[in-house]
């Protein structure tokens, strides 16, 4: 006989599985879980609302490998619709985390209050977003379905769902031998092949390129990546969803390919290019520079954790590790690439005083400013698009939901981010539009001693709409943001309208470590990135 709990099982994996933080908001059907996570010593961060939580966890899962939201039923649980979609669209593994009416509670449907249409229309919402959900209902199945969903999770890099009844939490877990986890490797023929036809075009070609994208993160392949373009002196481009998946002063990195949005030079490296190895590429919309993206399929490898597709061979059952492990290891020609572009180095910014700031020159400010020592976050809107031409100095640096684009991550975000790896200070970028959705988290911030330094671009309202079609809906209420460490009782804020004050902000912040620091840097509402510039001519057209 053990005494184990089917809560205590749960925690005991996630813990396994180096979960340390837990973030959102108990309620009456989750309070025992929280509890019990509580005497386990698993550190539960209560943010202001369960969105935050939500992004918080999906932050955490990017840096760490696992990330985890606790939330009550339905009122918590449907606050996570939206960070849990976000995760599962950009290849987060969040575990979520429910509470809910005990299973006795249940007999004659009574009507409960969170309940909306039955017992599991929360569940059944969730199954749309999650790579695999359970209800803890039965204590005898429990471990197994704990263990299926956490392999899920793991396997497919997608957020998964984990209903716990109240009445569940202290049953008594009936232990099974734990099954090893399913996970398929290749079909050797079919690797083989592959790697035949993908080391012939490599070395037949002139001109290779390799574009990266977000999967070589999630699925640990970075090293191995580099190792690959190292052999062979291929060089690297990266998208913007995958951005910082090499550390970007890397003698091989190319810079940020985003069709006709990025930047000249490395479009046309890549374009040009006569075999381009697509590895771990989302072919999103974004990525892609609203498609403007011209790449040929019949001049690809493609390989994700999905498919691999060389030319127009699709290859069943070889995933993307051993794909590029097997590549490390193929006897390739080393290429002679010649010139290619290399982003721009940072360049020392000498503020000019009293000159109004301007979004260019604010990433200008920033790309000098930006230390090994930072994680960047960057929120939806300009921030994103002006931070593709930033450099960051080594991998996983940079976060932004580039695919799903919500408005609201990047502060609570950069909350699970510093707790995920408290080395890392996080520098977050936010419109003032979506700080007005999630910002008040800093309050969160202060509670957990975190330090984020956080830099809102106020162009006075939602400026990426304002360039496609302008009226009185893209209009916000002006804020106060850098007061707000009166309001919360610690911070520094900072008021910018200048070149000189965004300077003297920015030294003051560096040096005020113990709490976080807001600056409101006053813009022009139609002022663009140069990028956002490109973005916006080609949306419109779309209208
Ligand atoms: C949750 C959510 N609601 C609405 C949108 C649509 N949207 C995209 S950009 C944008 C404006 C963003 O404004 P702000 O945060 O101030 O950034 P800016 O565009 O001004 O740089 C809106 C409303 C969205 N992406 N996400
Ligand atoms: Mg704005």
């Amino acid at each position: 006989m053990n005494d184990l709990t089917v809560g205590d099982y749960l925690i005991s994996r996630l813990q396994a599985l180096g979960v340390r933080h837990v973030f959102g908001v108990p309620g009456d059907y989750v309070l025992s879980f929280y509890a019990l996570l509580q005497s386990r010593e698993m550190r539960i961060v209560n943010t202001c609302d369960e969105q935050g939580a939500g992004f918080a966890a999906d932050a955490y899962a990017r840096m760490r490998g696992l990330g985890v939201v606790c939330v009550t039923y339905c009122v918590g649980g449907l606050k996570v619709a939206n960070t849990t979609a976000e995760a599962f669209a950009e290849k987060s593994p969040v575990v979520i985390i429910s509470g809910s009416p005990g299973m006795k509670e249940r007999d004659k449907n009574p009507l409960l209050h969170h309940k909306v249409r039955d017992f599991d229309t929360q569940l059944k919402i969730f199954e749309q977003i999650t790579a695999a959900s359970t209800v803890l209902a039965d204590a005898q199945t429990a471990q197994k379905e704990i263990d299926r969903v956490l392999d899920a999770a793991l396997r497919f890099k997608r957020p998964v769902y984990i209903e716990i009844p109240r009445d569940m939490v202290a049953a008594p877990c009936i232990l099974h031998h734990r099954t090893a986890d399913h996970r398929t490797g290749s079909d050797p023929d079919a690797l083989q092949e592959a790697l035949t036809e993908a080391v012939a075009m490599m070395n037949a070609a002139r001109k290779p390129v390799i574009l990266a994208d977000v999967e070589v993160h999630r699925f640990g392949l970075q090293e191995m990546l580099l190792r690959l373009a190292e052999r062979a002196n291929i060089p690297i481009a990266s998208t913007i969803l995958g951005k910082s998946v090499v550390g970007e002063e890397h003698s091989l990195y190319l810079g940020v390919y985003e069709g006709a949005m990025g930047r000249e030079e490395v479009r046309r490296y890549v374009e040009e290019s006569d075999c381009v190895l697509l590895m771990g590429v989302f072919m999103t919309d974004v990525n892609l520079g609203i498609y403007t993206a011209r790449l040929e399929l019949g001049r690809a490898i493609y390989a994700t954790s999905e498919k691999l597709t060389i030319r127009f061979h699709t290859y069943e059952n070889v995933t993307l590790q051993d794909f590029l492990a097997g590549l490390v290891e193929a006897p390739l020609l080393r290429h002679e690439p010649g010139e290619f572009p290399h982003p721009e180095p940072a360049v020392e910014f000498t503020a000019q005083g009293t000159r109004n700031v301007t979004v260019r020159r604010l990433f200008q400010c920033l790309n000098a400013f930006l230390t090994r020592d930072m994680v960047v976050i960057a929120d939806v809107g300009d921030a994103l698009f002006g931070a593709a031409d930033l450099l960051i100095r080594r991998h996983t640096e940079f976060l932004g939901p580039a695919y799903y684009t919500s408005m609201g991550f990047a502060v609570p975000a950069g909350i699970g981010a510093q707790l995920a790896n408290p080395e890392l200070r996080p520098l977050v970028l936010v419109g003032d539009g979506a700080f007005q959705m999630t910002g008040m988290e800093l309050s969160t911030a202060v509670r957990y001693g975190l330090s984020p330094i956080v830099v809102v671009l106020n162009n006075r309202g939602y400026g990426t709409e304002r360039q496609m079609q302008e009226g009185p809906y893209n209009d916000i209420l002006n804020w106060n943001y850098h007061r707000l460490p009166e309001i919360l009782g610690a911070g520094r804020g900072f008021l910018v309208e200048t070149e000189e004050q965004l300077d003297q902000a920015l030294i003051s912040a560096e040096r005020h470590t113990e709490s976080f620091c807001i600056l409101d840097v006053q813009m022009d509402p139609m002022d663009r990135s140069p990028a956002l510039e490109r973005l916006t001519e080609r949306l419109s057209k779309r209208l």
